[in-house]
């Protein structure tokens, strides 16, 4: 009688039960969301004097680098359109540890901006560049700092970096 090959003898071996637990598959920790928006892709190209003259994606790597050290991971957005900055917020509600967000001049008038902050449960820090309170009268109101866990204003572009070590403190 013919024996029966070797892999038919490997299929019909029992699996030896592992000492070790089945590995499970490791957490991978969401992102903070650092958004951008209206004209903020034009830093470091005009008002030096207002913004400084880091560009944005200078911005992003160093609030990149930040993160790192701080052991978070960041997804960095710009946007000139509302629809688009409150499409990355919503997505943030569930792929998104906290929101980091310069919503620039919607800042001061966007409803549809805070009624989209309002719906997380993360942490929401809103960073200005500049003193908006040294500045003209109608910057110095924000529709969406009463939604927000947090605000940084004046600082320049550090209160990026300062925002995400306080999304860090919340976590
Ligand atoms: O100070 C900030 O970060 C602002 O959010 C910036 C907004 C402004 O409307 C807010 O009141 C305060 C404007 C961003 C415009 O950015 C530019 C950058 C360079 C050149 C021109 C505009």
């Amino acid at each position: 009688m013919a024996r029966p090959s070797s892999k038919a003898v490997a299929s019909k071996a029992k699996a030896k039960p592992s000492a070790k637990a089945p590995a499970k598959a490791k957490a991978v920790a969401k992102p903070v969301y650092v958004l951008n928006g209206p004209n903020l892709n034009l830093l470091g190209s005009r008002e030096p004097h207002i913004y400084g003259s880091t560009t944005l994606a200078a911005i992003e790597k160093q609030v990149a680098a930040r993160a790192k050290s701080l052991g978070l991971a960041v997804i960095c957005h710009q946007s000139n359109h509302e629809g688009e900055l409150i499409d990355w917020i919503q997505e943030a509600r569930t792929m998104g540890s906290g929101v980091v967000i310069n919503a620039g001049a919607y800042s001061h008038t966007s409803i549809a901006i805070h009624d989209a902050l309002a719906t997380l449960d993360i942490p929401v820090v809103e960073v200005h560049i500049s003193n908006v309170y040294k500045r003209e009268a109608f910057r110095h109101h924000s529709m969406i700092s009463p939604v927000a866990t947090g605000v940084i204003c004046g600082l320049g572009v550090v209160g990026y970096d300062l925002a995400l070590e306080a999304i860090k403190s919340k976590l």
